[in-house]
């Protein structure tokens, strides 16, 4: 029976073992057989260049190990069958295609149109429809800047840690001063998102406020679907099985595979 999973906002950290050993066995008892898995976006904490796989053997803070570990974990999927995609996220914006081919993915753009039953379904991270979040969109725009990502990726990786844990900082003190709401999705953003694109179904993360919300789309009845972020005992999916039916769970992760 055909199924098709997906999630975000892992956020998976050298520091926090338990949710990495939770993500790979998920993979493996979970995702394995079906037909795809769609990764919309951080399933990295921070990602700083995909040179990190050559790291493996000098890679103080464990960041080498971390994307080795998922890369070959992913792969075993993608050998299994199973064909994953990959998102950016604003946390992982810089996965590359070495990263990619290495766990048997594809990046996927952001947005992407697919179709399930014949229906359109568009899938997003999801920080783009967070207008009114004007700082992070100015930062957004320099982040996606191709010659900004060259320069930074440049950097030795020494550098490169100490930047994204500059960033990160000065996200956490940015955020700490916004308003819940505007940290939120605009909805006139997701209504015009949809409208551009045809769809009746729109599933994200970033916001990790997982729900699913009916709206309308120029009159018609849509769907907005929001998944959750894991938790080092929770994950959250998207499955949608032969119908075309999306249906958002959250689900307890085995903390201590064997
Ligand atoms: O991530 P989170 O949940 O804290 O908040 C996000 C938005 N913040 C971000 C920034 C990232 O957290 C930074 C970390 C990226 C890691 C990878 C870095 C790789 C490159 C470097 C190493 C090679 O996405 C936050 C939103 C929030 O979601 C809700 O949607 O509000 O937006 C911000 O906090 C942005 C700030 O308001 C303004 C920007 C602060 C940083 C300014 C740096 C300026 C210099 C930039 C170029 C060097
Ligand atoms: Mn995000």
């Amino acid at each position: 029976m055909s199924s098709t999973l997906m999630i975000a906002d892992l956020h998976l950290d050298p520091a926090a073992p338990a949710m990495t050993d939770g993500f790979l066995d998920w993979l493996e008892h979970r995702a394995r057989g079906a037909d795809a898995l769609y990764i919309l976006g951080d399933l990295f904490e921070a990602w700083i260049g995909d040179d990190l796989l050559d790291h493996v053997d000098n890679d103080p803070g464990g960041h080498a190990a971390l994307a080795m570990r998922v890369a070959q974990a992913l792969r075993r999927l993608a050998d299994a069958g199973t064909a994953i995609y990959l998102m950016h996220g604003n946390r992982d914006f810089l996965l590359g295609h070495r990263f990619a081919s290495a766990a048997g993915a594809k990046l996927l753009s952001d947005p992407a149109l697919l179709r399930f039953a014949d229906q359109p379904v568009l899938l997003m991270h999801g920080d783009s429809l967070c207008t009114r979040d004007e700082a992070y969109m100015r930062f957004r725009e320099q982040a996606r800047n191709p010659a900004w990502q060259e320069q930074v990726l440049a950097m030795p990786l020494a550098d490169r840690v100490q930047l994204a844990a500059s960033l990160r900082q000065q996200s956490g003190e940015a955020t700490s001063n916004k308003a819940e709401e505007i940290m939120d999705v605009t909805q006139e953003e997701v209504v015009r998102t949809m409208r551009e694109h045809g769809v009746a179904t729109l599933i994200h993360g970033h916001t990790h406020r997982p729900a699913t919300h009916d709206l309308e789309v120029d009159d018609t009845p849509a769907r907005r679907i929001v998944l959750g972020d894991w938790q080092p005992d929770t994950g959250w999916e998207v499955e949608i099985g032969p119908d075309g039916d999306p249906v958002l769970r959250h689900f307890p992760l085995k903390t201590n595979p064997l």
